[in-house]
């Protein structure tokens, strides 16, 4: 085991945020109460086998009658900072900015006052992947595929910053972009599924309504860019002087080590990886246009490009830079380009190395390996990519960063609770972090840990647990802390990596 005395509380910069995150779809519940409109997420999870268990978000923690507890819990725990997604359809049922559900209007009022008051502030998403099911048609013109839904998202986002922006300083347009679009158009396991697993690309089109995973993801990607930065022009225009707030997005980024050392294209490819996944949205954001190695490697008829208004628009759409990293893979180049999304890149992932060493240790969910460097060297290539004469060193925010235990869900309450792994997974990685921010002068101003609490994990159902707190879904939704968040909470009040986590029964658990 490591040891990290060194972590000072002088390392972090003052006013640096530390926090939770989570997302309205995965906790709130309450789907079909006081006028909340169905997303594409409530669709999605009704088609039989998509999700683990058949599972849904019908009830999912019942935050949206239990916020009240929820909050003073992270009060009790020392939490400033909380991260959580607004519900389109919750406040505006049709998706359409003509009716609007008061109701909604007032749940979110009542919950950033809550937090307000117990020293919490808010940063708040507008779109962590549920859509309104009333945006959402069957054809090739719908929702993020049509171009009508620029608009929609911006008078939406624009009801958010009217009604809510006095309590709401940080906001968060899209989270992780790359993860809805591949998962939702190009393998058909999210919603709006899009594509079917395992079925032929060029079939996809003759399966359940549609779907083209060779161009639908690009052509999605680059609406969803274009209403990014129109939300936040109408912020900068209408409100940002008055309301003094930030505004960016969450994107998902990975790290990755190359397969072979010796082979100069194995390294290369992993700076590939990043430019497809991160890149393809940041780089428009900060150069107007999407990075090299895509418009090189992908036809003209499958990418589009911005047009000179575009361009306007979306350069420099962001107060900062905001990441979502979990994991890390070795990475190679492939031989063969193939004509779908996929293997567009040219880069193949694989988890161990060409001497057969695996980079990390996987939690519950195969696809996140431990490999805490891979952050602190993130951090240092978006810094090097991103640092700009607007923006030189430029801000950085971690949106995300957390681990599911491995058989965690199949733990017992009394088990699961005792969550060291997920310990020793923050430890690795805050360290990392720190020496990002001490050693390598980074700008990172926020880091937040996924997530709160158990919750509904998209495909997964309930049966990967990010939570730091236990969800006991059997037991009337008992709250229990786990050790990562009696050690997370000892850490942000005395920055101390090495807290002792305090042995507690579990009735006292429940605070
Ligand atoms: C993110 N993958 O999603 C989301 O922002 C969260 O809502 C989610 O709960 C969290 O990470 C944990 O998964 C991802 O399979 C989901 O590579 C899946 C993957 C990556 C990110």
């Amino acid at each position: 085991k490591e040891d990290y005395t060194s972590c000072r509380l002088s390392d972090f910069p003052e006013n640096f945020a530390f926090g939770v995150a989570t997302a309205a779809y995965q906790i709130e519940g309450a789907a079909r109460i006081e006028g909340r409109g169905p997303s594409i997420w409530d669709d999605f999870c009704k088609i039989e086998g998509k999700i683990n268990n058949d599972d849904n978000g019908d009830v999912a923690d019942d935050f949206y009658h239990r916020y009240k507890q929820d909050i003073q819990m992270m009060k009790s725990l020392g939490i400033r900072h909380f991260r959580m997604s607004i519900s389109w359809s919750r406040i505006l049922p049709q998706g359409t900015i003509d009716s609007i559900n008061q109701k909604g209007i007032d749940f979110y009022h009542e919950i950033f006052d809550s937090l307000i008051e117990a020293g919490i502030q808010p940063w708040v998403s507008l779109y962590h992947w549920d859509l309104p099911s009333a945006l959402y048609g069957r054809g090739s013109n719908d929702a993020w595929l049509g171009q009508k839904i620029i608009n929609q998202f911006n008078e939406y986002a624009d009801l958010c910053f009217k009604t809510f922006g006095q309590k709401v300083k940080r906001w968060i347009t899209f989270n992780e972009p790359h993860t809805f679009i591949w998962f939702g158009y190009g393998l058909g396991i999210h919603a709006p599924g899009r594509c079917t697993q395992g079925v032929k690309r060029d079939d996809c089109e003759q399966v359940r309504g549609g779907g083209n995973s060779s161009t639908e993801p690009y052509i999605v990607a680059h609406n969803v860019i274009i209403a990014h930065a129109t939300a936040v022009k109408t912020y900068r225009d209408k409100y940002q002087k008055e309301q003094i707030g930030m505004i960016g997005w969450a994107l998902s980024s990975d790290y990755n080590e190359p397969f072979d050392l010796e082979n100069p294209q194995d390294v290369e490819a992993g700076n590939t990886q990043i430019l497809f996944q991160f890149g393809w949205f940041m780089d428009p954001t900060v150069f107007g246009k999407y990075p090299d190695n895509m418009t090189n490697q992908i036809s003209e008829n499958r990418l589009p490009s911005f047009t000179e208004q575009e361009f306007q628009i979306i350069k420099g759409s962001y107060d900062f830079i905001g990441i979502n990293h979990y994991t890390s893979r070795y990475i190679t180049t492939q031989s063969q380009a193939g004509n779908d999304w996929e293997s567009d890149s040219m880069i193949k992932q694989s988890t161990t190395n060409k001497e057969g060493k695996i980079i990390g240790p996987s939690g519950d969910s195969d696809w996140l390996l431990v490999y805490p460097l891979g952050l602190r060297k993130l951090l240092k290539w978006i810094n090097n990519r991103y640092s700009t004469i607007d923006q030189p060193n430029p801000q950085i925010c971690v949106f995300e960063n957390g681990v599911t235990v491995p058989g965690e869900s199949k733990k017992s309450l009394e088990d699961a609770v005792h969550d060291q792994f997920r310990v020793e997974y923050y430890k690795g990685y805050i360290s990392n972090l720190r020496d990002a921010i001490v050693l390598d002068g980074i700008n990172v101003i926020s880091y937040f840990a996924w997530s709160l609490i158990d919750n509904f994990e998209w495909s997964n159902g309930y049966s990967m647990r990010f939570g730091l707190v236990y969800v006991d879904y059997k037991d009337s939704q008992t709250r229990y802390v786990k050790d990562s968040a009696l050690w997370y909470s000892l850490f942000i009040q005395t920055l101390n990596l090495n807290s002792v986590v305090p042995q507690l029964t579990l009735e006292q658990r429940i605070i």
